[in-house]
């Protein structure tokens, strides 16, 4: 019989083609002839797309008849990076795609390139949603990511005079592919005015709440399918439009401009995400977003509970519901709301379905992050919200009497509100009474929230707190970033620990096998190689691929110490200058990474780091045996250039500030060595990898606080040491400044006088630790060992295996296989 494959779904590289060049046709309206690259790009999305979809309406289906239990993960950020590669990878058509588009005389790797990522996300927080929604899909959990589809997400860097200069990232201007719009199901948001109560029929007291306005939500789907399974879970992300009562009302009226103005101000709530992270400030706007995203999302879960025909009381076994930090936090208030007023609910019941929903994930111990509205804005913005949080404080601060007894001291820091000074509503104290699980996110940072941001919840409730180590998806930073080490590993062990990392372990036998050593070492310099004429490219600067890759990459913060780095480099420079034959081991230093637009000192620091470069980049003392480059626009797609690239993997936060970080686990799983202080996931990182494979450094949590106790004088630590007096008399000079000793003046000031992260504390530790590292690179053969040995120990940071640790412990959730079926 003849077979005829369907252009929709068919496989075959034949119909690869055909499926592509008709999507080129109806859906860009192009002849090959005149097509751009971006509609090349956009067939084969389509095509793509188009073999997602059944997978995607199966999975609803399935969910939908099934009724099951389902993971709601709230984030105000996803940075999901470019979808088509991965789409490729989880399908497992990457290859048939690579050969389809050679037989058509196109390269997949420049369509790839052509995708504008969806940056909707500031950095590790909104990177980690994103890794899960990977896991949870590979791992056949039914879930839905909720979010707000930003119309700007995090601007584009570019440099220019050594500076950050920020630009509006319009990451729709050519469409998005991946998303369908569901206008079906939008749904409205108050806002503002006031409250009135009154009793109903059936003589209970009840609340309504006459908003000053209205905004619709609508969402956007976009399907995430998981790793050769058929599951595709919906990432669904809320876009604010005019309601289309209120326009009328003014458009009725005559007030063609009012209603064109009211529009464009509801359109303002899901704009443009805010570029600061751990900097918290209390915007009117950034409350609007979170009550925005939250509300549509727990009515989208009261609506598919409905049409499933279960009942309310129900919610709490239908969704486990997960706040990404306290930005969803109002959750725990709006659905008693929704409960009560909306649905006629009795304050206990409420009560009870509310805490069994919720889990609350906290991810930064800096005080500056921890988010608390001025009470005049939030009652203002939220007049029913704040009634329902003082109702809440009430009952909380009785059973706080019951177990603490005569604590005013406590009281008063439990309670929701702040009321020290200016009142604030508390958005972590209502995220731990309103969920049942709290957890932070290494071992280290969840044994640090216990002792102390968290400290009284724990006394209050022990039994809520737990910890889930973060981890990345090996799909996306391994398999689709890093495509030659894949085979390699691939050719000796098989594929299965694409899925089941642990089984990496399996690469140690080849450890010292000679052959494997030399292709690990020879796969690392090609990818090395192409950073280089990536870098060559895109700075005119010439970088040695035999030279130590020493790579920094991440948001730029003084917690996390770019600086640090940048003195060590000017240590070298000194050591070279003061003897131009001494014995350096050639090093690239490499820096990528955004500043909040209105952090000073980090906005500093990219420049500091460009005026070290141009000095040292040509200086022909140096001999090309040091380089310094700043990558501008660090973001997903760059940093799965980047992590394969690397050799050293810097991580040196001062300990007890970085939460977790998992940049350090995507490096290391590329076979990169970390040097890194015992601060977050890098304790257990070098738990895994050994700690004769890791270079550690720097004082410990507990040193660090007992430094500060003591009354730290930085000062101290420049006049006793030599070489670090070089090092800052140097900056301070304008060396690096063409004379200016003005420029760096705020930095040097901040370092001998305050130093809050302890760079010079740690400043000698580091200097001698990166003494061993360039010692380490000298032996070839020793570094790619323990480069292997990275690799292969790095199963337990999957995050296959953070979903695993979640799904039991804390959302009590099974899998749902698909069938795949017409
Ligand atoms: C705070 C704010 C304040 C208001 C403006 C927008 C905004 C956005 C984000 C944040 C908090 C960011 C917290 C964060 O990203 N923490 C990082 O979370 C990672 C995943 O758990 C973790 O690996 C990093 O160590 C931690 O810094």
């Amino acid at each position: 019989s003849v077979q005829i494959e369907d252009d929709r779904t068919g496989l075959s590289i034949e119909t690869l083609k055909r499926a592509f060049l008709d999507n080129l046709f109806y859906i860009q309206g192009k002849f090959p002839a005149l097509a751009s690259k971006n509609d090349y790009y956009m067939a084969l999305a389509y095509t793509v797309r188009d073999r997602l979809l059944r997978r995607w309406l199966n999975t609803a289906e399935t969910y939908t008849n099934t009724q099951a239990r389902t993971v709601c993960y709230l984030s105000a950020e996803f940075l999901m990076g470019p979808h088509l590669g991965n789409n490729l990878i989880n399908l497992g058509i990457y290859d048939q795609i690579n050969q389809a588009m050679t037989e058509l005389g196109l390269d997949l790797n420049e369509l790839l390139q052509q995708e504008e990522e969806p940056g909707l996300g500031n950095g590790g927080l909104g990177r980690l949603a994103a890794c899960y929604l990977d896991s949870l899909a590979t791992l056949e959990i039914p879930a839905l990511g909720y979010g707000i589809r930003y119309e700007f997400g995090i601007f584009d860097q570019e440099i220019r005079d050594g500076w950050q200069v920020e630009i509006t990232d319009k990451w729709l201007r050519y469409g998005n592919p991946w998303e369908i719009a569901r206008p079906d199901w939008a749904v409205e948001v108050k806002y503002g005015g006031h409250t009135e109560s009154f009793i109903d029929e059936h003589g209970n007291y009840r609340v309504r709440w006459v908003p000053f306005k209205v905004v619709k939500g609508l969402p956007y789907d976009t399907p995430i399918l998981g790793y050769k399974v058929n599951t595709a879970n919906t990432l669904r992300l809320w876009s604010a439009e005019a309601t289309e009562s209120f326009d009328f009302g003014a458009f009725n009226s005559g007030d063609y401009f009012g209603a064109v103005h009211q529009k464009s101000n509801s359109e303002n709530i899901s704009k443009v995400l805010y570029p600061n992270d751990e900097q918290y400030q209390g915007k009117v706007l950034r409350l609007e977003q979170q009550m925005f995203f939250v509300s549509c999302s727990l009515q989208d879960m009261i609506r598919i509970l409905q049409m499933q025909n279960m009942s309310l009381e129900k919610f709490p076994e239908k969704f486990s519901v997960q706040l990404n930090d306290t930005h969803p936090a109002i959750a725990v208030a709006e659905l008693m709301r929704l409960l009560m007023d909306e649905h006629g609910m009795q304050w206990d019941n409420a009560w009870n379905i509310t805490t069994r929903t919720f889990g609350y994930t906290n991810h930064t111990l800096l005080p500056e992050a921890l988010e608390r509205w001025p009470l005049k804005l939030f009652s203002e913005l939220l007049p029913r919200h704040i009634e329902i949080i003082y109702e809440i404080n009430r009952r909380f601060l009785d059973d706080v009497r019951i177990k603490f007894p005569d604590d005013p001291g406590r009281l008063s820091r439990l309670s929701l509100i702040d009321e020290s000074g200016e009142k604030y509503v508390r958005m972590a104290n209502l995220a731990c009474v309103g969920s049942s699980a709290i957890n932070g996110v290494a071992a280290l940072h969840s044994e640090l929230v216990k002792q102390t941001v968290l400290k009284d919840f724990y006394d209050m409730y022990p039994e809520k707190f737990t910890n889930v180590t973060n981890g990345v998806t090996p799909r996306r930073f391994v398999v689709l970033s890093n495509p030659r080490m894949t085979s390699l590993i691939t050719s000796k062990i098989g594929d299965n620990w694409i899925k089941h990392l642990d089984e990496l372990r399996r690469i140690e036998q080849f450890a010292d096998d000679p052959g494997f050593r030399y292709e690990f070492r020879q796969i690392k310099q090609a990818i090395k190689q192409d950073l280089a004429n990536h870098i060559k490219s895109e700075t005119d600067v010439e970088v040695d691929p035999s030279s130590l890759f020493d790579i920094q990459v991440k948001r730029i913060h003084e917690y996390k110490r770019q600086h640090l780095n940048a003195l060590h480099i000017i240590h070298l420079y000194n050591r070279i200058k003061a003897n131009p034959s001494a014995e350096i081991t050639p090093r690239t230093f490499l820096f990528g990474g955004k500043a909040a637009p209105g952090y000073y000192m980090a906005k500093l620091i990219i420049k500091f780091i460009n005026s070290i470069g141009e000095v040292v980049n040509r200086d022909p003392d140096v001999a090309g045996r040091l380089k310094v480059v700043f990558l501008k626009d660090y973001n997903v797609k760059f940093a799965q250039r980047v992590y394969p690239a690397a050799d050293l993997s810097e991580q040196i936060s001062t300990a007890g500030k970085e939460a977790s970080g998992t940049g350090n686990m995507k490096f290391s799983m590329n076979g990169a060595l970390t040097i890194g202080t015992l601060d977050g996931a890098n304790v257990e990182i070098r738990e895994e990898v050994g700690a004769e494979n890791f270079f550690l450094f720097g004082l410990t949590t507990e040193e660090v606080a007992a430094k500060k106790a003591a009354g730290y004088r930085p000062i101290d630590y420049y006049e006793s040491n030599n070489d670090l007096r070089q090092v800052i008399d140097r900056i301070a000079s304008g060396f690096f400044s063409h004379g200016d000793t003005g420029l760096f003046r705020p930095l040097v000031d901040n370092l001998l006088h305050k130093d809050e992260y302890l760079l010079l504390a740690d400043y000698q530790s580091y200097i001698d630790c990166q003494e061993q590292v360039s010692q380490a690179y000298r032996n070839w053969d020793h570094w790619t060992r323990m480069s292997i040995l990275n690799t292969a120990r790095m199963g337990k940071f999957s995050s296959d295996r953070s979903i695993r640790d979640y799904c039991q412990n804390i959302w009590k959730v099974q899998p749902v296989p698909i069938e795949l079926k017409d």
